[in-house]
Parts: structure tokens; sequence; C-alpha cells
């Protein structure tokens, strides 16, 4: 028998203004429950350059997953958005929570410009409308602790040793509380975020080759 899959899930923990973090509060919800035959296993990160990566490697080490799923908070997006690209680049707008600000430093000294998530992000987003979930693919997870953590994942995951395991970053709305001191701004409900990621995490594991469905943008 095969020793059973597992899926780490990792959620931010609150920044800025804000005292939640749907990412972790998403991520924590879902702590050991099963996807098909895979065990979800929620780590908090701090929102903090440097070891939000040193705590990502950690669960790394500790639980040896096969599917990563990297969230964090986009507050303003509307939809569970798919990121697609990493890059190799730390622009922090505002300080992260030691009071780091760095400016125009690259995440990995000497890494690759950018990396690719790995996960079929358009079929995900197809099965998210199938499920009557608003979900899409964005082009940039930003410049923050959220790309940071994104680029440093895709890095470790390209290295030889860990070539059976899968990963990326999916960027998630505000929930209702805090849209409430966001006038305006769109927020989606805790139990629709959660059900948004059990559709995430199934169609991660099942679809090893993306769709060919368009998910570009003139700008
Ligand atoms: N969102 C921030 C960092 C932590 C989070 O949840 C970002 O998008 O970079």
């Amino acid at each position: 028998m095969s020793a059973p899959l597992r899926i780490l899930l990792t959620g931010f923990e609150p920044f800025g203004f804000d005292t939640i973090n749907p990412s972790w509060e998403v991520a924590r919800a879902l702590d050991c429950s099963l996807c098909d035959a895979a065990t979800v296993h929620a780590v908090q990160l701090p929102c903090v350059f440097g070891p939000a990566v040193e705590q990502l490697e950690q669960a790394l080490h500790h639980w040896q997953p096969q599917l990563v799923l990297a969230l964090g908070l986009a507050g303003g997006r509307s939809e569970v958005t798919l990121e697609r690209v990493a890059i190799n680049v730390d622009d922090a707008r505002i300080a992260d929570n030691a009071g780091q600000q760095p400016i125009d430093t690259p995440v990995v000294q000497g890494g690759p410009s950018a990396y690719f998530s790995t996960l079929p992000i358009k079929a995900i987003v197809r099965d998210l409308h199938v499920a009557g979930l608003p979900g899409a693919v964005s082009n940039t997870a930003g410049t923050f602790v959220c790309n940071h953590v994104f680029y440093a994942l895709m890095h470790r995951l390209n290295e030889p040793a860990w070539a059976g395991t899968r990963g990326g970053f999916i960027h998630l709305p505000y929930l209702p509380e805090q849209a409430a001191h966001h006038p305006g701004a769109p927020s989606m409900a805790l139990a629709t975020q959660v059900q948004a990621l059990q559709v995430v995490m199934r169609t991660a594991l099942a679809v090893h080759t993306d769709v060919l469905e368009t998910a570009g943008q003139l700008h």
C-alpha cells in the first residue's frame, strides 16, 4: 500500500490594519480534513519577509507534501484568484509585521526572474465556475510577502528532490467583516471560500496536465 498523500495548506497571520486574514481562517478550517485520499495540513505563516519562508521550509520538511497550496489575502479582489507567476523581487508598499520594507531586492539572490505555478490553474478556474464559485487566473501576486513566499516555494519545488510535489499560490478576497471596514470593497463568506478551496484541492490532485483555455488579459 502506498503512503497517504499530504496537502500542505499555508495561510498568513493578519497584516496592515486588518485583525483577521481569510487565508489562515480557510487553512485552519480545512486542517486535518480529507480531500479524496489526501490529508490536509494547515500551517500559519508570519507576514514577515524571511521568517515566512523559514516557516514554509520547516513545514515542507516536516510534512513532505505532494501538493502545496499557499494562500493569502488580496483585499479588493472579488474572486478566488489562481496566481500564474511568482517574480524574483521584493518591493513593499507597506511595512511587514516586523517593520521591514524591502525595496527592489531579490527574493533569492541569483535566482531566475520568475517561476510559473505548477497547479492546473485553468482547470481549477473551470471547476470553480462549474461549482458556481467565482474564480479567475491572476497574472500578478504583487511584490509583497505573498509573492515572496510564492517565489521561494517554487524555487524550492524546482529542485530535483521535490520533483514529485506541485504547488502554487491562491489569493482570496476579504471576508464580509473586513469589507465592512473598506466601503465598496467586495467580499466572500468564509464558508464559500472554504468550499472553493475544496474544489481547488480536488482538481489539483486530479488534473496533471492543464487544459488549454484562455484566461489572458489585454492589460
Ligand atoms: N496578503 C499579503 C501578505 C499576506 C497576505 O495575506 C500579500 O498579498 O502579499
